[in-house]
């Protein structure tokens, strides 16, 4: 039987633990250029299994936050080189999460205050984070997108192209594809968010199509196993949303087994939210998504997230019902949770009113154990 403690080799990349770090929104690396706070946070939660950054944007058009590192300037990749050595330093695996925001964006963070871009025109009902010029933060609502034209997609993926390069130029182990949480890519995939009539909207092949030549370049540049990618089938974040969401689902986990990734990252339910909520009528079949995922011969590590506690998260390995769990807010409040795992610890609370934006407090000043 396995344990959340067992080593495993996912793709190209081997891994101490099952357990994972997930993706989590600071606001700590003004300019976009990751800094020396930001090497300790990360150096600090090494001993995780795997490290998934937190979103990074791989071009200007893609930030949609103030103070979110990029991967898209010479000081950004050297800020993110220090990282890496010391991750690495401590004998720990990371991936940098490659994020292109689309709509959920804000004109004074987009190149010349213009308006961000999405599939279609549609204004979503979210907030962005921004900050003053005094450095006290602000929730601003998301501004009017504008469509991308189709002759800009060969632009979009060269920017992913250039991204995944740039992230192994850095050190990193591997890449994950942000296809989640109403993000760009997530915009494509959703009905909502996607009333495109050429061949990038309309019938779920049209609009798989953006994801699925993105992960073809990325792949491409980068390798297969080094290339994971994370997807939210029913989350209503950032607006996103989509009445049939198991179709376009069970059609892209099709897609992505016929290459060799390292692993699915699948947030189940709401993010951050309950794991049972639901879009349309009936609830989303997970187990069904990775049914199709083994029998279309995809085998890649099935990492779960959202709201994994201890207990969950054992059941959850010791039953394959997936090979990889991540952790979010109990990894952002504990070092060295691999070990309180282990140790069947008590857990740091998190504290929220310092989850985005800041310094050192409630970034890097939670103790380990004996601290
Ligand atoms: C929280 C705040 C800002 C961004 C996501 C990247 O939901 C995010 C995010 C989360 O994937």
């Amino acid at each position: 039987m396995p344990t959340l403690f067992d080593p495993i080799k996912i793709g190209d990349i081997q891994l101490s633990s099952r357990i994972v770090m997930a993706p989590l929104t600071r606001n700590r690396s003004p300019g976009g250029v990751p800094n020396d706070l930001n090497v300790t946070y990360y150096q600090q939660r090494a001993t995780a299994g795997l490290i998934v950054t937190e979103g990074t944007a791989i071009t200007q058009q893609g930030q949609g936050y103030a103070d979110v590192p990029g991967l898209y300037t010479p000081e950004q990749l050297a800020g993110w080189k220090k990282v890496t050595s010391a991750v690495h330093a401590a004998g720990g695996k990371i991936v940098v999460q490659l994020w292109h925001v689309g709509r959920i964006s804000h004109t004074t963070l987009q190149p010349s205050g213009a308006a961000p871009v999405a599939p279609s025109p549609i204004t979503a009902k979210s907030k962005t984070y921004l900050v003053n010029p005094d450095g006290t933060g602000t929730f601003a609502e998301t501004s009017q997108p504008r469509p991308i034209e189709l002759t800009e997609i060969p632009g979009i993926l060269e920017d992913y192209r250039r991204a995944a390069r740039a992230a192994i130029d850095a050190g990193f182990d591997g890449v994950e594809l942000h296809a989640a949480n109403g993000y760009l890519i997530d915009q494509f995939l959703r009905s909502g968010s996607n009333h495109r009539t050429d061949a990038y909207g309309g019938s779920v092949e049209n609009r798989a199509r953006f994801l699925l030549e993105i992960l073809d370049t990325v792949t491409k540049e980068i390798g297969e196993g080094r290339t994971g990618i994370r997807i939210s089938p029913v989350t209503p974040a950032n607006d996103a949303s989509d009445p049939e969401p198991q179709p376009i689902f069970n059609y892209v986990i099709e897609k992505l087994a016929t290459y060799k990734l390292p692993y699915i990252h699948v947030i189940e339910g709401a993010t951050g939210g309950p794991r049972d909520f639901q879009q349309g009528d009936k609830p989303f079949d997970y187990e069904a998504l990775r049914t199709v995922y083994r029998a279309a011969g995809g085998e890649g590590a099935w990492m779960v997230n959202n709201a994994y506690d201890r207990s969950l998260a054992e059941a959850t390995i010791e039953n394959s019902e997936a090979d990889l769990v991540a952790f979010g807010k109990l990894f952002l409040a504990n070092p060295d949770l691999v070990r309180r795992l282990r140790e069947q610890a008590n857990f740091n609370d998190p504290d929220k009113s310092t989850f985005y934006g800041g310094g050192a407090k409630g970034y890097t000043d939670y103790p380990a154990l004996n601290e």
